[in-house]
């Protein structure tokens, strides 16, 4: 196996998690993760792949994997034993702001002249920060650092100058901060590939599965997510990656689209080796009409067999549904609404109302969708706790007028661990009427060490206390887990455990809470460490079970067949690297 020249880590979002006592909530039930969030970025994989493709050889170790999966797993002696021409660390999302630091600084303790790079939305928004950080050399900002990433490795390799890479910030031999201009910001998302060719070349390369896994579960459920474009046209006051968050901190005007026949062949590859369904993220309706008619047409031209969901950010029309309907087998959507109050949701930018989604609904069932998942959300903009309560009743009568149809699935969960950095509010709070409790990237560090994620979260509404915040998302997420006993979505056995959970999960945060507030420093560590195991028990998932967030899948027999062409073709170039196609990077062989 030649030396790497990259190798990408993913940090659980707190390092010691498996030694701490944090009672993380329900900061992850809405997504494939646990609450370490060991999903890596999806640019892991576009980046490596992008790379390998000029010539350099990347590894990808999701660490926050290996140590879920397994209590023994030596994080120091693993990086010690690695021997990279650089480390590249995600810091995209905030919550990871104490594992990536932490795993950088294990980097530098064995490797003290080893470059260690970040990148990431979060990185691209503290870059003067995190540059500053004596374990952080570089940081690449924006949303699309394939390119400039492979100039920086190719010139890390020759020891070259790094003064014109773009989107690079990075310390001189005299400690002062250097920023490049951020001019690398494409216009289009074509020159990269998203079919997942990278993962499974190198898992049957460094035989090695539990380090590219993306989630815990994933190997039973593997769900796979495609990309129409980076970037959004929408201003969600909270979000970190809407319009304003984009055109502010990330350099970026109008989102780059992926073409649409790229995403269908994207899509086709996922269908030849893979049996799980296929999420298209970011609502491909923004990128207009004849974007629409050419995916959907393409989607039918491969036939696409396995699920398939698509989010959109307003509800789906009659006539969009019946083209959804003539072009697709198995189709699922997910919506957003945030709240059930179409004042909340209007303070949250999105300006549609309750009864419209509702009428979406019933005409996408009718159009034969095959799930239709709702999401509500808690501390946004002008929200209360009784307009959270009162989510519960409107979900039950919409129920009602769809004549129970099990096909609605309804999901509650808080704005958590942090509201967005780089978003509207997170820029000017005041005006949006809240109070930031962290502003600095160590400040979000230090949250992340408190005992429960009312102590973590990074904001307060002006609507609600973060008291309230949590008495409510746990009471509506009974209410909600209650509407689904009712409909037949959960039966009597699975909806009484869930509420169970719960309600242990309410009296472990009174419990957390008077240990805070009533024992300091080597006291509280020690009765926090004796809650552990209760801690542990019920950060597994606290509102809903996974299970429902899955759709059903089947493996076919070409799935076996083009793996097993897979497996043979990949083990033939390890055995012959000059076989393996490279396209020349002008850096290559500059000197
Ligand atoms: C798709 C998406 C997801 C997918 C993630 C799929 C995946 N594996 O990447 C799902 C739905 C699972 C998800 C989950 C979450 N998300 Co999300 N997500 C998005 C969304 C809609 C698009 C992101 C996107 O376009 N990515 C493409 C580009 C930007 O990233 P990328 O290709 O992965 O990586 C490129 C760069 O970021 C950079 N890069 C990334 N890593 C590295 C590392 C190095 C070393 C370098 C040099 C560069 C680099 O280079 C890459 C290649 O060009 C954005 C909103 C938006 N409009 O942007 C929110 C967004 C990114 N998510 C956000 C959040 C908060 C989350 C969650 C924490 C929510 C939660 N509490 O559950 C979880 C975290 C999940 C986890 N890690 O386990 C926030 C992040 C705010 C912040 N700065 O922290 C955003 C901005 C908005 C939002 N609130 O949803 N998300
Ligand atoms: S919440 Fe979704 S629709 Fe709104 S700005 Fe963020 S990514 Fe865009």
């Amino acid at each position: 196996m030649p030396r790497p020249d990259l190798v990408l880590l993913h940090a659980p979002s707190v390092y010691d998690f498996r030694d701490r006592s944090i009672m993380f909530g329900p900061v992850s039930d809405l997504v494939p993760s646990s609450p370490i969030f060991e999903m890596y970025p999806i640019g892991f994989t576009t980046m490596a792949e992008y790379m390998e493709r000029h010539g350099l050889f990347v590894r990808i170790t999701n660490l926050a994997m290996r140590m879920l999966a397994s209590k023994s797993y030596d994080v120091e002696k693993a990086i010690r034993e690695m021997d990279p021409v650089a480390f590249g660390i995600d810091l995209h999302w905030l919550p990871h702001a104490h594992g990536s630091i932490e795993i950088a600084r294990i980097c530098k303790k064995y490797h003290p002249n080893t470059p260690v790079i970040f990148g990431g939305l979060s990185s691209s928004y503290f870059h003067e920060e995190l540059v500053q950080y004596d374990c952080v050399d570089y940081v690449l900002r924006g949303d699309s650092t394939e390119e400039p990433f492979t100039q920086l490795i190719f010139a890390l390799k020759r020891h070259g100058s790094v003064a014109d890479i773009p989107n690079l910030t990075y310390k001189t031999a005299d400690g002062s901060v250097v920023v490049n201009e951020l001019s690398w910001v494409p216009d289009t998302f074509d020159d990269v590939k998203l079919d997942y060719s990278y993962s499974m070349r190198s898992v049957i390369r460094d035989r090695d599965m539990v380090s590219a896994l993306p989630f815990k579960g994933w190997l039973g459920y593997p769900v796979t997510a495609s990309l129409t474009c980076r970037g959004c046209t929408k201003q969600c006051p909270t979000c970190g990656g809407s319009a304003y968050a984009f055109a502010k901190h990330f350099g970026r005007r109008t989102p780059a689209f992926r073409d649409p026949e790229l995403l269908v062949a994207d899509i086709a590859h996922v269908q030849k080796h893979i049996p799980g369904p296929v999420f298209v993220l970011n609502d491909f309706q923004q990128a207009g009409q004849e974007y629409v008619e050419a995916f959907l047409a393409g989607l039918r031209r491969i036939n696409f067999r396995n699920p398939i969901g698509f989010e959109f950010f307003t509800p789906p029309t009659e006539e969009f549904c019946a083209m959804l309907d003539e072009n697709l087998n198995d189709w699922s959507v997910e919506v957003s609404a945030e709240s059930h109050d179409d004042a909340v949701r209007a303070a949250f930018g999105k300006h549609y109302t309750f009864e419209e989604l509702s009428e979406s609904i019933e005409i996408a069932l009718k159009h034969n969708c095959s799930r239709f998942d709702l999401y509500f959300m808690t501390g946004i903009p002008t929200q209360t706790a009784q307009s959270v309560l009162d989510t519960v009743p409107a979900v039950r009568d919409l129920y009602a007028r769809l004549g129970n149809d099990k096909r609605l699935l309804a999901f509650i969960s808080p704005m958590a661990p942090f509201l967005d950095p780089g978003s509207m509010v997170f820029d000017n709070p005041d005006a949006y009427g809240y109070k930031l409790r962290a502003k600095t990237l160590e400040e979000h560090r230090q949250l992340l060490l408190e005992p429960s994620w009312k102590h973590i979260l990074n904001y307060e509404p002006d609507g609600m206390t973060r008291d309230e915040m949590v008495d409510t998302i746990y009471e509506s997420a009974i209410g909600i887990n209650r509407v689904k006993a009712e409909v037949g979505l959960a039966d009597a056995a699975t909806a009484a455990v869930t509420e169970k959970r719960i309600r242990e999960a309410q009296v472990a945060m009174k419990r957390i809470d008077e240990i805070v507030d009533t024992s300091t420093g080597e006291e509280r560590a020690r009765l926090l460490h004796d809650f552990r195991s209760e801690v542990d028990r019920l950060n597994e998932n606290t509102v809903c079970e996974k299970s429902e967030l899955s759709w059903p899948a089947s493996v076919r027999p070409t799935h076996v067949f083009s793996n097993i062409a897979l497996w043979f073709r990949v083990n033939f170039q390890s055995l012959f690297p000059k076989m393996r196609k490279t396209v020349p990077h002008p850096m290559e062989h500059e000197s």
